[in-house]
């Protein structure tokens, strides 16, 4: 190439021929390798303090961490500009946004052509999984955007780990991101599993932007899992010991904004602490979940970080999220608190005097707006959070012993049960629903189904995800963990909550524990198994309460059961029939009770 003096520091041929051809049309003034150093991190920062993008925060409380306003229009996934791109629609399926892997292909080089001039192209080679996996994949993303930089060096293990776990294979994820204009209308978000290759244009914003996270280590990752029989889930993964000083793995699939990185944090409270409980952090977002030798089921965390939600996070609710983002941590679209140098939010504590929003207007109570947007984020190394799991960069993964699914259910879903079997528990989480958040544009608070969480991640047909993961009982040898629903969320008619949540969640998971080890009973239900009871021991919690929470509503149910009949049909051809027998012997089960 002519136009552009691109000194290749990577060995691969490949790589340096793609990046070559991506810069001929990006048309960027720099090509700047990124390897991975604190050096070349340093200098970053200093840049985009330099440039106004980041606020360096108090040295002394907040070490290494600033603070950063994305544009107000790009503040969240967008899911409705989400792309699977394939030759045929039916390969996305009836829950995705499809566009002709042909023509969104050329629409793109199109739209962006040129659109670095004037810029710096850094190629960010990464690595997801941990270093020296053979579950662990390569991916590059080459981006104009320092801050796409700076968060992808916390979340994925960036540079030089990356190169090497890639040697001289052609086959790492192709990933383009251009900030563009951040015109919402031209905004793109393209998946093209067949080439493993990503597009995203004119958003900065996490999901949209850190290809790593949703992109790669879901929409393409579970495309390839389906072809290589493994699964990428959107699930923390955490570790419970008991007193008995066993240990048990469990990976948990909520929708975004729903609590999964505190219940992957979770602290127990005194007495289970005392009585020598204790949960430990493998991850906080996405597992690539393998079959073992020993046939049991195995969770890597993708990440090296976490991006957190941060209001509500508190000293109360997640102190080891807090203990986590107190030094080289990103916040983005928090408040900020000129005097002291601090991040803020809702939740976090007693409102400072003085306070920038995240729009950047001085802020005060009076106004009647949120001073932290709700989705505002952290973005923090996994390593320093104080509940790590010894086994997090574990090349071989945490073996599993069970699989949690849950949503935000104001009403209908007990807080806890078990599935019958895996079919019933694949059913379960094919039909979880929850009510929606700040994490995607749109609506907030309207009820929607979300099969495993993975509504916006799935890469492929939803029928055939279904049938991949019914698949799973046939393998040869496999000694499949048990399948739980739960539900933190229930609320009386005054929409107060019936469950303490947070470090409380420990008491279900005792049960599960217990249920696993043989030592539980259950009440059998139409909807599933449901605890004779759980530990209440120092809890806060009325009788009648915890009634509501351990029982079903049979009348509730067979309009659930309905509603999720009505839901099958909308998930096309592909569902396999199983589905729709498990609807129906769940209707049976309830009209016989
Ligand atoms: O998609 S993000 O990674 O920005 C956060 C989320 O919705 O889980
Ligand atoms: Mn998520």
């Amino acid at each position: 190439m002519a136009r552009y003096l691109v000194s290749m520091e990577s060995k691969n041929a490949a790589v340096n021929a793609w990046v070559t051809e991506c810069a001929e049309y990006l048309q960027p003034n720099v090509i700047k390798w990124i390897d991975g150093s604190q050096a070349e991190s340093d200098a970053l920062c200093e840049q985009l303090v330099a440039s106004g993008t980041f606020t360096p925060l108090n040295p002394e409380t907040y070490p290494g961490c600033y603070w950063s306003r994305s544009h107000p229009n790009d503040v969240a996934r967008v899911e409705d500009r989400t792309f699977i791109c394939t030759p045929s629609k039916d390969d996305a399926g009836p829950t995705n946004h499809w566009a002709s892997d042909t023509e969104m292909s050329a629409k793109m080089r199109t739209l962006m052509t040129g659109c670095m001039r004037g810029r710096t192209m850094y190629v960010v080679p990464y690595l997801m999984g941990p270093v020296g996996s053979k579950f662990s994949k390569v991916g590059f993303e080459l981006t104009d955007s320092p801050y796409v930089v700076e968060n992808m060096r916390i979340m994925a293990r960036i540079g030089k780990p990356a190169l090497d776990a890639l040697g001289s294979a052609t086959n790492f994820v192709r990933g383009v991101h251009s900030i563009g204009t951040l015109d919402p209308e031209k905004r793109y978000i393209c998946h093209f599993p067949a080439t493993r290759e990503i597009v995203s244009f004119n958003s900065n914003y996490g999901g949209n932007a850190l290809q790593g996270k949703k992109c790669f280590a879901l929409r393409i990752a579970s495309t390839e899992a389906r072809k290589e029989g493994w699964l990428a889930e959107h699930m923390l993964i955490l570790g419970i010991t008991t007193p008995h000083k066993t240990k048990h793995y469990f990976c948990a699939a909520f929708p975004s904004a729903c609590g999964k990185t505190n219940f992957a944090m979770l602290i127990p409270p005194q007495g289970y602490l005392n009585n020598g409980w204790k949960i430990e952090t493998v991850g906080d977002d996405i597992a690539w979940i393998n079959v073992g030798e020993d046939g049991r089921l195995y969770a890597i965390n993708p990440e090296a970080g976490f991006f957190g939600v941060a209001p509500g996070t508190s000293e109360k609710t997640n102190p080891n999220a807090l203990a986590s983002a107190h030094k080289n941590t990103i916040f983005t679209n928090t408040a900020f608190d000129p005097v002291r140098k601090e991040p803020w939010w809702e939740g976090l504590g007693p409102c400072p005097e003085r306070l920038v929003d995240w729009i950047g207007n001085e802020w005060s109570p009076e106004m009647g707006t949120k001073a932290a947007h709700p989705n505002s984020r952290f973005t923090a190394p996994a390593s320093q959070c104080p509940s790590i799991d010894p086994a997090w960069t574990s090349p071989t993964g945490v073996p599993l012993s069970g699989i949690i699914f849950g949503g935000r259910r104001p009403t209908v879903m007990p807080l806890v049960l078990e599935a019958r079997d895996w079919k019933h528990g694949v059913y379960l989480g094919l039909t979880m629903a929850s009510n929606t958040t700040a994490a995607a544009a749109g609506a907030v608070g309207t009820l929607r189904r979300d099969p495993m969480a993975m509504l916006p991640f799935i890469g492929y047909n939803v029928g055939d995800y279904a049938a991949h993961w019914l698949s799973f009982e046939h393998r040869p040898g496999i000694k499949l963990p048990r399948i739980f629903h739960v539900n933190w969320f229930r609320t009386d008619e005054d929409g107060r909550y019936l469950w303490p949540g947070f470090g409380e969640n420990i008491r279900v998971l005792e049960w599960m524990v217990a249920r696993i080890e043989g030592k539980a009973e259950t009440v059998q239900t139409a909807a599933g198994s449901l605890p004779v009871a759980i530990s209440r021991d120092g809890l806060e919690a009325s009788d009648s309460d915890i009634k509501t929470l351990l029982s079903i509503s049979n009348k509730d149910w067979i309009s659930e059961a309905a509603s999720q009949t009505e839901y099958l049909k909308t998930l096309g051809s592909r569902l396999p029939a199983a589905m729709f027998e498990e609807n129906e012997k769940l209707i049976t089960r309830l009209n016989a009770a």
